[in-house]
């Protein structure tokens, strides 16, 4: 049987296909959803939901007592966008939600905690191709080095306290159920959605900006098959590369071509271009296959139908 589980930041992008993945696996009384504010319909009726504030360490030891939890996913951040807006805002908010919870897991007050890095890690002198594991790391975003700040804390507290944190860098995501918040891959979920409603569509990055991308079933199954493993498995403690496909902007539109032939994307960098352009253009994520069985499932053309097939409904 197994023990709670507490999402905190339940109502974001990542967030909430993991609570609806985590309900269906583990029952609903068992994930307790939680969020800065109420999320949609679906998911507040969901299972259990508690308002909950990241930065608040009491009032999430309030919830992990109450709920008696044992694991927590710490799903809230602010995202590389919106964080080049709020710098203090987003250092507060990414750093202290993740002390929070690894000095809970440091007191034994819950026995598992799951982190999200993201390729934001890497900077402009980073080898862009096959980014490994283990390189130069720069990054030149707010963001980026929250980022890498958290996965120097995660392994510090493996190391020092015997906390079980695990956590992977994720790519961009694509998902239909949530619009993402204030991401520089924001473009290539909103590219569906204007390819649907407009036919057209233009993109704040420029048309050769190749970036790691994912479809979000596969980063929840990545994620919920790196919490399972044995610990014995997980030899990085900072996070994981985690890699399945890259394209540029042209790339997904000549996907998105194949069902809306008319469909037209037109080109208007802004300020995420220099951050997209700090970023790898692909992942070489050896040790999460070799670790704990990391294979892809979604390559472009089968997330571009998913998208129009779920987006269309
Ligand atoms: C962002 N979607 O754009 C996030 C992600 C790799 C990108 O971290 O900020």
């Amino acid at each position: 049987m197994h023990k709670p589980i507490l999402i905190i930041g339940a109502c974001g992008q990542i967030g909430t296909e993991l609570t609806i993945e985590l309900r269906n696996k583990y029952g609903s009384d068992k994930v307790i959803a939680s969020d800065i504010r109420e999320g949609s319909e679906a998911l507040m009726k969901s299972g259990p939901f508690e308002l909950l504030d990241a930065t608040n360490y009491a009032a999430i030891e309030d919830v992990v007592m109450h709920y008696e939890i044992d694991e927590v996913y710490l799903m809230a951040a602010m995202l590389s966008a919106t964080a080049e807006k709020f710098p203090m805002r987003a250092w507060n908010l990414n750093m202290n939600s993740l002390f929070n919870v690894l000095n809970l897991a440091k007191d034994r007050k819950i026995s598992k905690v799951f982190w999200p890095s993201s390729i934001a890690v890497f900077g402009p002198n980073t080898p862009k191709e096959n980014t490994p594991q283990n390189t130069i790391m720069e990054p030149s975003t707010v963001y980026g080095i929250s980022k890498q700040s958290g996965e120097r804390w995660c392994e510090y507290y493996f190391k020092k306290y015997g906390v079980d944190v695990r956590s992977v860098r994720y790519p961009g995501l694509i998902s239909w159920k949530t619009m993402p918040g204030g991401g520089t891959t924001d473009y290539a979920v909103e590219i569906y959605h204007k390819a649907l409603e407009k036919g057209a569509y233009e993109c704040f990055l420029a048309e050769n900006t190749k970036l790691p991308m994912m479809y979000m079933d596969d980063a929840i199954r990545a994620t919920i098959n790196l919490m399972d493993s044995p610990a014995e498995h997980i030899k990085v403690r900072s996070s994981y590369n985690l890699g399945s496909m890259s394209f540029t902007p042209k790339e997904i539109a000549k996907s998105i071509q194949k069902h809306l032939p008319g469909f037209q994307i037109s080109y208007a960098p802004d300020f995420r271009q220099e951050i997209a352009d700090s970023w790898p253009s692909s992942i070489d994520d050896r040790e999460a296959r070799e670790q704990w069985g990391w294979e892809p499932k979604f390559d472009l053309d089968q997330t571009t139908a998913e998208m129009l097939k779920n987006l269309r409904k």
